[in-house]
């Protein structure tokens, strides 16, 4: 293995994975690293969901409260959920076994937003963090950490937890070295002062984590590449949706609204963003920013081809064939990505200031231009909220791409009322599908019905949209919003009822 620890008195904390996760006791709150399926630890959690599994299958309850970055992988999540180890989650997440267990109400799971999960722990909201569990990818002869692949809430987690574990993984490229910038300088009210970041690509802090190394009471080596799924491949759909927004920013570019270089942009996760980004790199522009909280594999793409000079992010979310192109070329793309604490990619300040364009999936939106970013028929969540809120309200332009219909066609992603609201009408400026483009700026929602019947419905749910729109305008009390409220919501209850949405008649 190559030897990644050069702090002398680490040495004697290197222990099995078995031995790390025997310090971790039932009830504790744990901040672990890992944010769209990167560095997220690989071996503690595994050999704690053995322990947890031997110690339920003995009657003794043994579940914790799991904090991390954001999303992780079936190493951490899957398996501590499988064991029945987990009853507090937060602040997002994405594993199917994980999911399945929320939706049937075992365990507790908040939703927030990415950006306030530091600030929450500092102010106190989420009580004490009893245990830090955190993949490096090597630790310096002074003892500080370089990061690994995303950096999320290490700094939070390191800084407050009790006790530290720590992974060192020396499969993450040594070249990552660099590429992290960890700001130390964020304060608690009233002695907050303002962040000294100007452009995507500043680097106002340190490339390397700190830690007390007294609170470290573990070291596990490992080896392991982060497992990371794969996108699909742009369809027909998602080649819409990019040539769409690319014509509306060229558009916006030539009144005068952006620049030629357009604003920093921030892309969601999913498989529309990743795509809509191949999209942007055919639209012609040169000398773009990202100041975005992921760099998926459409991304790297626009770095690669340089129309993305400099992004700025928390975490890297690869394909295998991604890890590969960033490890071959690691040089280059240390020039040009900073990677830094979810508090500050995320961070309310700096994406008003710096004017991003953010650009984010959803499930549904409805007639007005609110939308449900996380939940099927307003009670089973998918994913969550993540960072769209952050940028999406406090963004230049805040826009949100989908296919008009979901599950082949069965359901209309356009919807009279969504059942579940994470962006309100008053944070979403823009909404793409296939069918073309609705820029809600400066519209009374009548108005926005109407751009959204009209540019984003499917053909084929047109009709009945229009229908309920008329009618809705006709015989709503208020004028303002009209809705048939009832006949709004059995919308989705048909979803639940007939397990689909097809176009009445
Ligand atoms: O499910 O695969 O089982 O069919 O939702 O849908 O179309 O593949 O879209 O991968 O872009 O994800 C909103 C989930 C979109 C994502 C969401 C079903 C659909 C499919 C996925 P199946 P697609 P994408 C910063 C930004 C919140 C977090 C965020 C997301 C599955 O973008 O999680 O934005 N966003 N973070 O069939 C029922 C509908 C549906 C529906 C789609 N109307 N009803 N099911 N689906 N529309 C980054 C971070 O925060 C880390």
């Amino acid at each position: 293995m190559d030897r990644r620890i050069h702090y002398a008195p680490f040495a004697e904390k290197i222990m099995s994975p078995q031995l790390a996760a025997a310090l971790i006791q039932p009830g504790m709150t744990v901040g672990m690293s890992g944010f769209t399926g990167s560095a997220y630890p690989k071996a503690v959690p595994l050999a704690l969901a053995e322990r947890i599994e031997a110690a339920q299958a003995r009657g003794d309850k043994f579940a914790l409260r799991v904090l991390t970055g954001a999303s992780t992988a079936p190493e951490l999540d899957g398996a501590l959920a499988k064991a029945g180890g987990i009853d507090f989650r937060l602040p997002y997440q994405s594993d199917p076994e994980l999911r399945a267990r929320i939706n049937r109400g075992e365990i507790d799971y908040m939703d927030i937003h990415l950006g306030q999960v530091a600030q929450y722990t500092w102010f106190g909201f989420l009580g004490k963090i009893d245990m830090a569990v955190v993949e490096v990818s090597a630790i310096l002869p002074d003892g500080r950490l370089v990061p690994s692949t995303s950096v999320g809430n290490n700094k939070t987690w390191l800084d407050l937890a009790d006790k530290v574990i720590l992974e060192v993984n020396s499969a993450q490229p040594q070249g990552l070295d660099g590429m992290h910038d960890i700001y130390y300088g964020t304060a608690l009210p009233p002695n907050r002062r303002p962040i000294p970041l100007v452009n995507p690509g500043d680097k106002i802090g340190e490339p390397y984590l700190q830690v007390d190394p007294a609170k470290v009471v573990a070291v596990v080596e490992t080896r392991a590449p982060d497992r990371l799924g794969r996108f699909a491949p742009p369809d027909e759909s998602s080649r819409m949706i990019a040539g769409h927004l690319v014509a509306f920013l060229q558009h916006e570019i030539k009144v005068g609204r952006l620049p030629a270089q357009l604003l920093p942009l921030q892309s969601g996760v999913g498989n529309i963003a990743n795509a809509v980004l191949y999209g942007l790199r055919d639209g012609g522009f040169q000398g773009l920013s990202a100041f975005t909280e992921v760099i998926q594999d459409g991304m790297l793409e626009l770095i690669r081809s340089g129309t993305i000079d400099t992004a700025s992010a928390t975490a890297l979310s690869l394909s295998p064939e991604g890890v590969e192109e960033f490890g071959r070329n690691i040089d280059f793309y240390r020039e040009r990505i900073v990677l830094r604490p979810q508090e500050i990619s995320n961070h309310a300040e700096l994406v008003r200031r710096l004017g991003c364009i953010a650009v984010n999936g959803l499930v549904e939106a409805d007639l007005y231009g609110n939308v449900n970013s996380t939940h099927v028929a307003g009670s089973s969540i998918i994913n969550g909220i993540g960072g769209s809120g952050d940028f999406a309200r406090n963004g230049f332009l805040s826009c949100f791409v989908t296919p008009s219909t979901a599950k082949g066609g069965a359901i209309s992603c356009i919807v009279p009322m969504v059942s579940h609201v994470d962006h309100t009408e008053h944070d979403v400026s823009v909404i793409v599908t296939e069918q073309g483009l609705a820029d809600l700026r400066g519209l009374s929602p009548k108005q926005r019905a109407r751009a959204m019947i009209a540019n984003c419905a499917h053909p084929d749910y047109r009709p009945q949209l229009e229908d309920y729109f008329d009618r809705a305008c006709r015989d709503s009390k208020g004028k303002h919003t009209p809705h048939l409220l009832a006949e709004a919501l059995s919308w989705h209850q048909r979803l639940l009822d007939e397990g689909s949405m097809k176009p009445l008649g």
